[in-house]
């Protein structure tokens, strides 16, 4: 249970800081402030492994350092009558654990300093760090400090308060011990009760020196005397145990360590009970209200994280969409003479062999191609004088060259701005999400500077404008697309021109099923097909550059897939191709012709706009996009591990006992 603990600890320790990080919620020094908390006062105490840590303290010449060899077995600590002998405190460390990663470190973190190794016994008489020794005493779970009595005066102040603060708060557990002169001695006890209340109580065993004709009775009433005087009307909860060691010349004279007894009968040796002591167990409660603490700041965190991964998702969907918006206008103009061109070819070419010889021989076109040739007459007239020197594609790839830069220089504008502006119509899926993104901020009260949305007049259904800030995650990336040299992202996405005019194999493939599925449906329009024939001979001829898309849904992130009704919108497609009423179609023929266009139209578009889509991400979106998205990705996975670590933690405090 322990180590299970101990690891979603170790866990939520480097979740924390990278979750603020990708989202850069921007509070630095609260991150810091809380990983320095969980390393130092949590994570090196609550180490599986970590050993018991003792402090021996009591008032002056009352024995502690006679204690302290007593329970080593060596005389490591001086030993006199003097009060006040030791002055600075000293560890005993088990040699087997020498070698620890990282233990005289985190054993003297309270001291901010590191352990140095005891050279000789005077070292201990002058101030200073605090040092150490190794023993070879079978408590190879124990270490123990022998720290200086702390009613001692020195002009006018007690010399070592803040050395035995620090001590205890190295310490998991106090030994506490005290003499018949001393053991009523309010103010050495409020000391100590004072020193717990600031840094956690620590539980305790009482050692009375005392003479050896005082009862168990009277070793008991004082030390009850002590405890209360510490923990007031708690030490019950708080006593470990009660020991006695009678006065002895023969230890005065360090010929013998102490001999300790427990008072209560049943009670173990002292070394047994500190050797049995379930330290990881004993510094969980300890840590409790820490890790408590721990837990509430890093829930805060995820909180926050979680408002601003809103805010990122809100930011990647406005440039997505923005995007989207630029790539359409970049494709506002349809080659329709290169299309339709182009499909009466493959039309023609997979044209069963029996229809080919009847329209060699002109039994198939009849009515209403010559309304149609007419027509084109007609078109000719009316829409290609005007400039002569322009063929069809040439005027396509002027209208390209305008319709690029333009939507090259918006996009560009959009990705490295602070605000993104774009707007949608409530029932693209996006444009909803980002409006239910939106008010969730605000319901929340943590709407930063994100604006809502704001409803604009629209033909159909409301229409929403998206003001988005930028995400401070993106920022560098902004800010390397802000450096580069706009005239060179313009002209490298001019240069692919060809490769978007272009009808690539894959188009010609789906020219060719069109074609098919044109096929399949003409059984039931014979007519049709007859007329759908001559018009794409005729179309071509006539038509250059036709089409304006002019408004378009917003596109998601999963590709464009645009929905031509809306994009055409009030626009009648049959319009667009400029054979006028007076050919003599039935409105009827009409829309079946319709019918067979918008495929057409559908198949260029589909290509073309994920052709521009990709490059506008390779030249201009991109890193800002794989940012945002990447961020996302794993933030939210951060997110979720992180709350499972702290429900794992929150869950084991709440099974502690009082
Ligand atoms: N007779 C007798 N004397 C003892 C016993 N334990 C300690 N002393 C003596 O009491 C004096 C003080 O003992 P220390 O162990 O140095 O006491 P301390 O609490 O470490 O003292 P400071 O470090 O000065 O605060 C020494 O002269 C010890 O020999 C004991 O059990 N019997
Ligand atoms: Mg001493």
């Amino acid at each position: 249970m322990q180590p299970a603990r101990y690891d979603a600890l170790k866990q939520l320790r480097d979740h924390i800081p990278r979750l603020a990080d990708l989202l850069k919620i921007g509070n630095d020094a609260e991150i810091r402030f809380w990983q320095d908390i969980v390393d130092a006062k949590l994570l090196s105490r609550l180490a599986p492994d970590f050993p018991m840590v003792a402090a021996i303290c009591g008032g002056g010449s009352s024995g502690k350092s006679t204690l302290f060899n007593s329970l080593v077995g060596e005389d490591f600590a001086p030993t006199g009558g003097t009060a006040g002998l030791n002055r600075r405190v000293l560890f005993s460390i088990p040699a087997a654990r020498a070698e620890q990663t990282n233990l005289l470190a985190d054993l003297a973190q309270p001291f901010e300093s590191k352990l140095q190794l005891l050279q000789n016994p005077q070292q201990l008489t002058v101030t200073g760090e605090p040092l150490y020794v190794l023993n070879q005493s079978p408590l190879n779970n124990l270490v123990l400090l022998d720290t200086p009595d702390f009613d001692t005066g020195a002009k006018g102040a007690y010399a070592n308060r803040e050395v035995t603060r620090m001590a205890l708060e190295a310490s998991d557990i106090l030994i506490y011990i005290f003499t018949n002169s001393n053991y009523n001695n309010r103010d050495n006890t409020d000391f100590i009760a004072q020193m717990l209340t600031g840094i956690g109580m620590r539980k305790c065993f009482l050692v009375y020196r005392v003479y050896p004709s005082f009862t168990q009775q009277e070793v008991l009433d004082h030390a009850m005397t002590v405890a209360e005087g510490i923990y007031g009307d708690r030490a019950d909860q708080f006593l470990l145990g009660v020991y006695r060691t009678d006065e002895d010349n023969k230890v005065a004279a360090g010929q013998q360590f102490m001999k300790l007894t427990p008072v209560a009968k049943q009670d173990p040796e002292l070394s047994e009970a500190l050797q049995s002591i379930d330290g990881a167990g004993l510094r969980f409660e300890l840590y409790g209200s820490i890790l408590s603490d721990v837990i509430q700041r890093a829930s805060k965190i995820t909180n926050q994280s979680k408002g601003s991964f809103d805010e990122l998702q809100l930011y990647r969907d406005a440039l997505q969409m923005a995007q989207s918006r630029s790539v359409q206008e970049a494709l506002k103009h349809f080659p329709m003479d290169r299309v339709m061109r182009r499909f009466a070819r493959i039309w023609a070419r997979t044209d069963p062999a029996h229809v080919k010889i009847m329209r060699r021989t002109g039994n198939v076109i009849e009515f209403p191609l010559k309304m149609l040739l007419g027509a084109a007459g007609w078109a000719r007239d009316q829409f290609l004088p005007e400039g002569p020197d322009l063929s069809p594609s040439k005027e396509f790839a002027k209208k390209l060259d305008e319709d690029l830069a333009t939507a090259v220089t918006k996009m560009n504008y959009q990705a490295v701005s602070s605000q993104i502006s774009v707007s949608g119509s409530l029932s693209d899926p996006v444009a909803g999400k980002m409006a239910e993104i939106i008010g969730k901020i605000r319901a929340e009260k943590r709407l930063g500077k994100a604006q809502p949305p704001t409803a604009e007049p629209s033909g159909k259904g409301p229409a929403l404008t998206f003001l988005i800030d930028a995400h401070p995650a993106v920022s560098s990336e902004q800010e390397k697309l802000r450096a580069r040299d706009f005239k060179s992202i313009l002209q490298s996405i001019l240069a692919e021109k060809e490769n978007i005019v272009a009808i690539t194999h894959d188009m010609e493939k789906d020219l060719e099923k069109l074609a098919d599925h044109f096929r399949g449906k003409m059984g039931l329009w014979p007519k049709i097909s007859q007329t759908f024939w001559a018009l794409l001979n005729v179309l071509p001829a006539t038509i250059a550059v036709t089409y304006v898309l002019s408004t378009g849904d917003p596109v998601g992130a999963a590709g464009i897939k645009v929905k031509l009704a809306g994009l055409f919108g009030a626009k009648d497609l049959y319009a667009l191709f400029a054979i006028p009423v007076t050919t003599g179609l039935k409105s009827a023929d009409r829309k079946q012709i319709e019918e067979m266009l918008i495929p057409l139209v559908q198949t260029w578009l589909n290509e073309k706009l994920a052709t521009v889509q990709h490059l506008f991400e390779e030249k201009i979106t991109g890193e800002i996009l794989q940012c945002a998205r990447k961020n996302l990705e794993d933030a939210d996975a951060l997110i979720g591990a992180t709350e499972e670590l702290m429900a794992t933690l929150t869950h084991r405090l709440e099974r502690l006992p009082e």
